[in-house]
């Protein structure tokens, strides 16, 4: 038996009797399951221990011993301490016997000085109960089965309703309740009332620019109604309702595609990271605060956004590879609305679909249908429950279409057609909810108009009092990227003050 075996089987052993409740000895199968009976594990794992006071008694070689003290209390220093220490001093004794006790032990002692301290310490640090727990995790989400079922192998896709809000799919548990039903087809519809709103205020000159949400809002709502308020949120700039949900205020959207950055602070909501516009950047930023979260032992999850187009980067793959290496519990999101501006999916990469990606950097994936909020609902859950379990990243390509525009300066009708819009309007997730709702007689129709019309005059105040915000200065624009601004960057800031000036009316 080695240096490291003796202490690793040393360790094992701890576990199995560590996880016991009740103070009866380890099974003799459980010890042979991880060694060979001998009588040198007796002397070299078990006698150590004793002698270290960690074991109370043996029972024989391999029959079974009692711990001295709660599993917790015993850290994985000691062990290692005591096996290897006492080892050392049995097998010097054997090869060596003309030496004296007293010499053994000084050049034990010596090995253990001439040990690392800050290694000392750490080990000190990790008690046995935290090396149990991390030994006992386990996916007891549905992820796994749900994954055998839909493996992107063999392009599946999860789904619970179809195009018309029938339930095609009874074997897996519902996530949301009736009420959560209501109140998301409620919500989604608040998000694309405003998205709508947005677009015309863009249109008014009222806004700069604007990226559509529109057609895409289950997946969102879906993540936005699962992150919980410790865990974090990093958006990419198409996720409206998660944002809200997880605490932002409508305002902050205007002032961010109003220009002013103070919206890209999201001061009302906990744990979220600024809108990034620079194309997947936030997923490495995401890969970070998981490797934080299990850093600082924390049990929470990262949910991370990305178009289909973020998939081509060297970021994506440079945060997915260290995701998995790190075993970190982010959620990573594809939102694969068939389209990076003009670009369509199908020239964005040769693998059968996004989700199958995953393969490479050995964490799971799943493509769900992302115009399903109770798919989507679904997936997210159980994707949150493994990741904090410690079961390490996974990757969701959530299915879906961008209905409106890339943002306000494009135009979509100059790369796609009609008919391809049609087949994609029939699976419009608010239809799907909205009919799911009205068969099971949760939601009548004739209550829409209602709500449409109070989200339109709610949205449209606080538009106004957006609107009576002081204007973010010139300075802020142009002065803080270079100590000494270059010329070009001069001019422009010149040719700006004009711009603003013929649109304000004064000179
Ligand atoms: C690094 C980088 N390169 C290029 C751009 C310009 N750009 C803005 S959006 C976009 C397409 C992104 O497509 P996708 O990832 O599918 O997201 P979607 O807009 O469809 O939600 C591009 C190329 C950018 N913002 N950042
Ligand atoms: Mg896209």
């Amino acid at each position: 038996m080695n240096f490291t075996k003796r202490t690793e089987y040393a360790l094992k052993a701890l576990i199995e009797i560590g996880t016991s409740e009740k103070d009866v000895p380890v099974k003799r199968e459980t010890i042979a399951n991880n060694q060979n009976i001998s009588s040198q594990f007796l002397e070299q794992v078990l006698i150590p221990l004793t002698k270290s006071k960690i074991i109370k008694s043996v029972r024989g070689p391999g029959g079974g011993f009692i711990l001295n003290k709660k599993a917790k209390d015993i850290n994985t220093w000691q062990v290692f301490e005591a096996v290897e220490s006492t080892t050392k001093l049995y097998e010097n004794k054997s090869t060596d016997s003309d030496k004296d006790d007293s010499s053994t032990t000084q050049q034990i002692q010596s090995v253990w000085d001439s040990i690392d301290d800050n290694l000392k310490q750490t080990m000190s640090g990790i008690s046995l109960a935290d090396v149990i727990e991390q030994d006992s995790k386990k996916d007891k989400s549905e992820f796994s089965s749900l994954l055998s079922v839909y493996n992107p192998q063999n392009n599946g896709i999860f789904q619970i309703i179809d195009d018309d809000g029938k339930v095609i799919n009874k074997e897996w548990s519902l996530t949301e309740n009736n009420k959560g039903l209501v109140e998301a087809y409620k919500f989604m519809q608040y998000v694309r009332t405003a998205d709508e709103m947005c677009m015309s205020y863009q249109r008014q000159g009222r806004l700069y620019t604007f990226p559509p949400n529109l057609g895409q809002e289950a997946i969102s709502t879906a993540a936005g109604n699962v992150v919980q308020e410790d865990d974090w949120l990093v958006p990419a700039y198409r996720e409206v309702a998660a944002w809200l949900l997880k605490g932002a205020k409508i305002s902050d959207i205007f002032l961010l595609w109003g220009g002013n950055e103070e919206g890209y602070l999201f001061s009302g909501a906990k744990n979220i990271l600024p809108v990034s516009v620079p194309i997947a950047s936030q997923l490495l930023h995401a890969t970070g605060i998981g490797f934080a979260l299990n850093y600082q032992k924390k049990k929470n999850a990262v949910f991370v956004f990305v178009g289909d187009g973020g998939t081509s980067t060297g970021d994506f793959h440079e945060a997915l590879n260290f995701a998995s290496v790190w075993n970190v519990p982010v959620v990573f999101i594809i939102q694969n609305n068939q389209y990076a501006i003009s670009v369509p999916v199908s020239k964005q990469t040769a693998s059968k679909n996004l989700a199958i990606k995953s393969a490479a950097y050995g964490m799971p994936g799943i493509r769900v249908d992302g115009n399903d909020y109770l798919a989507m609902h679904k997936i997210l859950t159980e994707a949150r429950s493994r990741v904090t379990s410690g079961n390490g990243p996974v990757l969701i390509e959530a299915v879906t279409y961008r209905k409106g525009a890339h943002t306000t300066s494009d135009d979509p009708t100059l790369y796609r057609t009609d008919q391809e819009e049609e087949t994609w309007a029939v699976k419009d997730p608010i239809k799907r909810l909205r009919t799911y709702l009205i068969r099971k007689k949760l939601w009548k129709a004739e209550d829409d108009k209602k709500m449409l019309e109070g989200y339109q005059k709610e949205i449209d105040a606080q538009f106004l009092e957006y609107e009576k915000s002081p204007e973010y200065k010139l300075d802020d624009v142009f002065d803080h990227m270079y100590a000494q601004a270059p010329e070009d960057l001069k001019n422009q800031k010149i040719e700006y003050q004009k711009y603003l000036n013929w649109a304000r009316g004064t000179k």
